[in-house]
């Protein structure tokens, strides 16, 4: 009898634990799906773990800073219907307004970019230092900057007569700049895009969308062989969650014809509809692509364990053109590059956002800001490219960044200290041996309890500035640290 209670008691305690252990496993999950705590089956979840290493991984990688560019029919209204201007974002027009549908993609008898120089574009992109660049080849409007086989609301039905993605392609790639293209899952143009699956015609209204899409992706890798890679967008509704098949069919279909091809982890969903992570933590795609606008905290290091992008618009909110950008702050170039910089430092890279006038003209600030970025990078560009993190704790004054091509450390300078000195803590096992500003040698102070003391010039910085930080390994049993 009493054995029989022992093992009733065995057997609830058992159970309880089990269930009280798989719900604290389950809630983890569902608020961080980057904790591993579980192991799902999963068809469609990540292919790998940790970071490719190939070298087209690497030269994306290495190349840290990107031009984004987002131009369209909303390049047109820009902002505007009606004498009436709208604050939100210019591509995101339609939704704001109760513009017809067919008033809106009428827009695309107006889209005629005559002053488009592709070369004049890509010589733009070269002399601000970056290294590729992403095109919307389809916004969600629809409409395709591309001549596609699959549709009529391409370039081609538009008055402008160039091969306007051809020219952009050979362009860049003269320049020596990778193409990236973005591709907006979402459309608002497609009879057969549904944003939930409600019923038996939904889904296959929304499969013969897949396909659309899945044949456009293709037609784009079929005849710009030269693109690096797709960044995939507008894949938040549940038509998509609920179809994790499809953006790992496109993700296997785009590598089957390339396998160095370079896919973001916005296009995935898994199984379950976990989307960028599957639902056993794992990143799916190449890189991560969440940080839209902000970055992640400069103590957040869990980001450097995987390949990341940040996009980033120069006003709070715009990516097409909008005529008005006295609406929100306009970021300087400073706040720019320091957003750079601090991307580098933990591990990512920066994609900085253009919206060019529906002439084919750039406005004028973003000329300024890629002028003065293009100074910046011109003296410091070596600092960017192939630069990650360098594993040093965190200082007020701003950024370390660790060069992995010559394995070089650099200390950024952001904020520079009032009392002019750059603090360096580093590991017991290493020393600071010079830093070195512009060929010239600082002088360091050295305390036992708090570290090093790079002494600044007396000068204002107007700039980031790059300190060249010599870091050697301490060999002599002499160390003044050893008290
Ligand atoms: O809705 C779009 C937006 O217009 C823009 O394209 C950005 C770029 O990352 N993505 C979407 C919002 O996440």
């Amino acid at each position: 009898m009493k054995t029989t209670a022992i093992k009733k008691v065995s057997f609830y305690f058992i159970l309880f634990s089990f269930v009280f252990l798989t719900s604290c496993t389950f809630n983890t999950k569902e608020n961080d799906n980057q904790n591993k705590t579980a192991t799902k089956t999963l068809k469609y979840g990540s292919q790998y773990s940790g970071k490719r290493g190939d070298k087209e991984m690497q030269k994306f990688r290495a190349n840290r800073f990107g031009q984004f560019i987002h131009w369209g029919l909303y390049s047109i209204p820009a902002g505007e219907w009606k004498g009436k201007i709208y604050s939100g974002a210019a591509e995101w027009l339609p939704k704001m307004t109760n513009i017809s549908r067919s008033e809106w993609d009428s827009l695309i008898y107006k889209f005629n970019p005559v002053k488009f120089n592709a070369k004049e574009w890509a010589a733009m992109a070269k002399k601000m230092g970056v290294k590729y660049v992403t095109i919307t080849t389809k916004h969600h409007e629809g409409f395709c900057l591309w001549k596609s086989d699959y549709t009529d609301f391409d370039i081609e039905t538009a008055p402008y007569k160039g091969d306007l993605i051809k020219e952009f392609v050979d362009a860049y790639t003269a320049e020596g700049l990778d193409v990236y293209f973005y591709y907006s899952i979402l459309d608002w143009h497609h009879p057969d895009w549904r944003y939930d699956i409600k019923s038996k015609n939904d889904s296959i209204a929304f499969e013969r969308y897949y396909q659309f899409a899945k044949n456009q992706l293709l037609e784009l890798q079929r005849k710009f062989p030269e693109v690096k890679g797709f960044w995939f967008d507008g894949t938040w509704d549940q038509s998509w969650k609920k179809n994790g098949r499809y953006s790992y069919e496109i993700e296997m279909a785009l590598k089957k014809a390339n396998p160095g091809v370079i896919v973001n982890s916005r296009l995935r969903a898994d199984d379950l509809g976990s989307r960028h992570f599957d639902s056993n933590g794992e990143l799916m795609g190449d890189y991560q692509s969440g940080y839209e606008r902000f970055l992640p905290e400069k103590k957040d290091t869990s980001v450097v364990k995987m390949d990341w992008e940040a996009c980033m618009t120069i006003p709070v909110n715009q990516w097409g053109y909008h005529k008005d950008w006295t609406l929100s702050h306009v970021k300087s170039p400073n706040e720019i590059i320091e957003m750079l910089v601090k991307t580098v430092s933990l591990g990512g890279n920066f994609l900085l956002n253009f919206g060019p006038k529906s002439d084919g003209t750039f406005r004028d600030e973003e000329k300024v800001i890629a002028h003065e970025i293009g100074n910046w990078m011109d003296k410091n560009g070596y600092v960017i490219y192939n630069g990650d993190y360098a594993g040093l704790k965190n200082q007020d004054w701003g950024y370390y960044i660790k060069n992995t091509f010559n394995n070089s450390v650099y200390g950024v300078i952001v904020n520079k200290p009032i009392a002019n000195q750059m603090r360096v803590e580093l590991p017991k096992n290493k020393k600071l041996e010079g830093a070195v500003l512009e060929g010239k040698q600082l002088p360091i102070h050295f305390h036992d309890r708090l570290g090093y003391f790079v002494v600044l010039p007396e000068e204002n910085f107007i700039s980031p500035v790059v300190i060249k930080l010599e870091i050697a390994d301490k060999k002599s049993k002499h160390n003044p640290e050893h008290i």
